[in-house]
């Protein structure tokens, strides 16, 4: 089975993996992590591969993220061991391409989220076409921006990772590479040839000949605004600096945050907060006490996966409901190991 939904291959000087699960949207599950760790455990001292090549089947997607319908389904279960065993090993391959030592290049040529980019993220080149989407949407489901993203998105320039991470923004490959997020833009009918290259070379550097100058970032215009309201202490003060601001966009971006679950912006602001100043283990350290904390102890998970995956587009009730309502109390106990 994770042969199927992770194909792993040796091809001249390079390894490559090709997430096929593309129903799924290449979506996660726990046989794919466990065939991901078996690649960089035969490939991480292997002198003959000398790069690593990443992509997503079936045209639309590179990774959608993780099996989070699975994960719901056990916690409504009240089974913590599953949910326990998927986050730890998934997070293990974040750290452990972090570590590879050998360049990790993700084609990106569709929809890249949450999971998807914690196997982008921590090693490159990150190459993304005009069809690449990318986007952390965890707090439409109550998650928080996990696989090692609370180490990556505080260092983002301008508060950008904090924009996207709270109102779960959707990046073209333009505005991804602008973000920080990707490190080369490449027109989708140059990847083959670019495919072909890395593996015929082994050297990640080709990629720079295949790398085409991409049109601005289309949040150019709302750079000073992100800057400003984004580095404000709470998600309430988040708000208020957008209402001050005023205008369609910033407008925008509030109606955005008041349908997330309030309890999800406060952990996932907390979070990033944090991360600003930890590695990437204590970053993947403190996720893994919060999967806990979410998934478990708290019913906006559920609640949020109902709504954008198994009801799809109903509107979710989030306890509590509204931002005015969080405990600030229950939101620092959520980070505290073992309750
Ligand atoms: C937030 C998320 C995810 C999401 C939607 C969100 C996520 C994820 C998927 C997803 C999408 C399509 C699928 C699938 C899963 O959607 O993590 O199996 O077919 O995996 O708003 O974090």
């Amino acid at each position: 089975m994770s042969e199927q939904n992770l194909i792993m291959a040796r091809e001249g000087a390079a390894g490559t993996l090709l997430m096929n699960r593309p129903k799924a949207l290449n979506a996660l599950d726990l046989p794919m992590i466990q065939a991901f760790q078996a690649a960089i455990d035969a490939w991480k001292g292997d002198a003959a591969v000398k790069l690593v090549v990443l992509e997503g089947a079936g045209g639309r997607a590179f990774c959608a993220g993780g099996d989070v319908r699975a994960v719901r389904d056990a916690a409504i279960a009240g089974d913590r061991a599953p949910v326990s065993a998927f986050f730890t090993e998934e997070y293990a391959v974040n750290e452990g391409i972090a570590a590879f030592g050998k360049p990790w290049v993700s084609l990106i040529d569709g929809v890249c989220m949450g999971g998807g980019i914690g196997l982008a993220i921590h090693n490159g080149p990150r190459v993304v076409t005009e069809n690449a989407l990318l986007a952390m949407p965890e707090t439409a489901i109550a998650l928080f921006p996990d696989v090692g993203t609370s180490h990556v998105l505080p260092k983002l320039p301008g508060q950008l990772g904090i924009w996207l991470a709270l109102t779960g923004a959707r990046l073209r490959g333009a505005d991804a590479l602008h973000a920080g997020l990707a490190t080369h833009h490449v027109p989708a009918g140059s990847l083959p040839a670019l495919r072909a290259a890395l593996v015929q070379s082994g050297d990640a550097a080709v990629v720079e000949r295949f790398a085409a100058t991409p049109p601005p970032a289309s949040f150019d215009a709302h750079r000073a605004t992100i800057e400003r309201c984004f580095a404000q202490p709470t998600v309430l003060a988040i708000i208020a600096a957008l209402e001050e601001e005023g205008g369609e966009w910033a407008l925008q971006q509030v109606a955005i945050l008041r349908r997330m679950s309030p309890t999800s912006l406060c952990v996932s602001l907390e979070l990033l907060r944090r991360g600003a100043g930890m590695t990437l283990r204590e970053c993947l350290d403190a996720e893994l006490v919060l999967t806990g904390s979410v998934v478990h102890d708290h019913p906006d998970f559920r609640e949020g996966v109902r709504s954008v995956l198994v009801d799809k587009g109903s509107t979710p009730a989030w306890t509590p409901s509204a931002l005015e309502a969080v405990d600030p109390a229950a939101i620092a106990g959520m980070f505290t190991p073992g309750r």
